[in-house]
């Protein structure tokens, strides 16, 4: 069926790759050594965790048993009984180690494409304008409500799958195109088989609020009380999404009709996000942070206030740029504000038909430094700790460390920098998903 063509993008790999066979032998003291499915050495490890830049262990080795990793640290450190319970021992060729990338912020699944939208901008039409015109976001909402499930899938698994090429492992998908029961409840579907089809984690959530559907012109409280009375009782209950999302923006909803959304989200225990202040200031930052937000995006015109409250409630700012490539900005989000009030920093691709349709986290990294002036290691930080963090996920992913899942990336780089000074170009090597081979571009 649909899943074996895309198969050939994703090797599936299940032997070992310049690795000796060994056989377990039976000694050890620690039980957590006794079994060891792997164990990577000859690699340079950016555990990402805070001790030092990028967390670098040199001359490192890293071993998994089952989904988590059962140790981390100097090649020369190793413990004997995990190198002698190795059942693979893998040849690192002197490649850097990283947690597999959280693209923390997408809007992967719908219909159709916005490439004509792109030349009405570069005629002159604004996306606000577009937008009032029906076009935007609508445009899309038309071609989703259109698109059936298999389509759907297809169209998003080929998106997909160009992230996992570039080392994502983790990839938050939210709703959002439907903007009526049946699809929006389709598209969170549809996220959930991408996440059971492929080695990926799937975290959905829920934007209903994302615009208002031409069926409600010009009655968006009323829209509103359908997403919280009608829709997001049946994501509940269908434990269809973890988040919840809106976009306060003057071409969305405004701050009123968003703690509308978010009221009702915690009475459904259900997390809460928010793209705020990508293009005017709402102060839906600090309506996030009183919310508890675990994160809030965007954020070009977000106040000082605004970044103090989300210091304040361990709220996770997500810098998108891509969207703000695309559109042109020039607003740059108040980097040295989140850095002096330690707000930690997330990036993702926002990948999106009108305003970021990229597929790439890698490319994100570079343009983060060069537009928004985040150090590589920031950038780094972004797509990996504090990718978990905005997701809720840092307790098990996000950083190398012992008892953490076993999702990691080995590449041909010898520096961590290089990830993000590169432009476009994928120097992934293997990728390791819960202790598993899933990828492997051997050179
Ligand atoms: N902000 C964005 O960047 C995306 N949604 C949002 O609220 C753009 C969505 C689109 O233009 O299709
Ligand atoms: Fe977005």
């Amino acid at each position: 069926m649909l899943l074996e063509a895309f198969w050939p993008m994703i090797l599936l790999a299940n032997c070992p790759v310049n690795s000796k066979q060994r056989i377990a032998m039976n000694s050890t003291q620690n039980p957590a050594y006794e079994k060891i499915d792997s164990l990577w050495i000859n690699v340079h490890l950016s555990t990402m965790t805070q001790s030092g830049p990028y967390g670098m262990i040199e001359n490192g080795a890293l071993a998994v048993s089952g989904q988590k990793i059962a140790w981390i640290g100097k090649r020369h450190e190793i413990p004997r009984a995990v190198e002698s319970n190795a059942v693979e021992i893998y040849d690192g060729d002197s490649g850097w180690i990283t947690p597999g990338l959280i693209d923390c912020h997408t809007h992967l699944v719908y219909g159709g494409s916005r490439a004509r939208e792109f030349e009405l901008r570069l005629q002159g039409a604004t996306y606000e304008e577009i937008a009032r015109q029906g076009g935007g976001i609508r445009s899309t909402v038309a071609a989703t409500r259109e698109a059936d499930d298999e389509s759907l899938f297809k169209q998003s698994a080929l998106r997909l799958a160009s992230l996992l090429q570039e080392g994502v492992t983790t990839v938050e998908i939210k709703s959002g195109y439907g903007l009526d029961l049946e699809t929006e409840l389709r598209m969170l579907r549809v996220a959930r088989q991408l996440g059971e089809r492929y080695p990926v984690t799937v975290v959905p959530t829920f934007l209903g609020a994302h615009a208002l559907p031409p069926e409600y012109e010009g009655q968006s409280d009323r829209y509103i009380d359908f997403v919280c009375n009608e829709v997001m009782p049946q994501v509940a209950a269908q434990q269809l999404a973890i988040a919840v999302d809106a976009f306060c923006e003057s071409i969305g909803f405004t701050p009123e009709q968003t703690e509308r959304v978010f009221k009702t989200a915690k009475n459904f225990g259900l997390a809460i996000k928010l793209h705020a202040e990508q293009l005017s200031d709402l102060q839906g930052a600090a309506l996030a942070a009183r919310y508890g937000a675990l994160s809030a995006d965007h954020l070009e015109y977000a106040s000082e206030e605004g970044v103090k409250a989300m210091a304040d409630s361990g709220t996770v700012a997500v810098l998108l740029p891509g969207a703000f490539y695309f559109l042109r900005e020039t607003r740059v989000p108040p980097i040295d504000l989140l850095r002096r009030y330690e707000v930690p920093i997330a990036l993702s691709t926002d990948s999106n038909p009108g305003s970021s349709p990229t597929e790439s986290l890698l490319l994100m990294l570079n343009m983060a430094c060069t537009l928004f002036r985040l150090t590589p290691e920031e950038a780094l930080a972004g797509i990996t700790r504090n990718g978990a963090k905005a997701l809720g996920l840092h307790n098990t992913i996000g950083t190398l460390e012992q008892g953490k899942d076993a999702d990691f990336v080995i590449w041909n780089i010898s520096e961590p920098a290089e990830l993000a000074y590169r432009i476009g170009s994928n120097p992934l090597r293997h990728a390791i998903k819960k202790g598993k081979l899933i990828r492997t571009l051997d050179t």
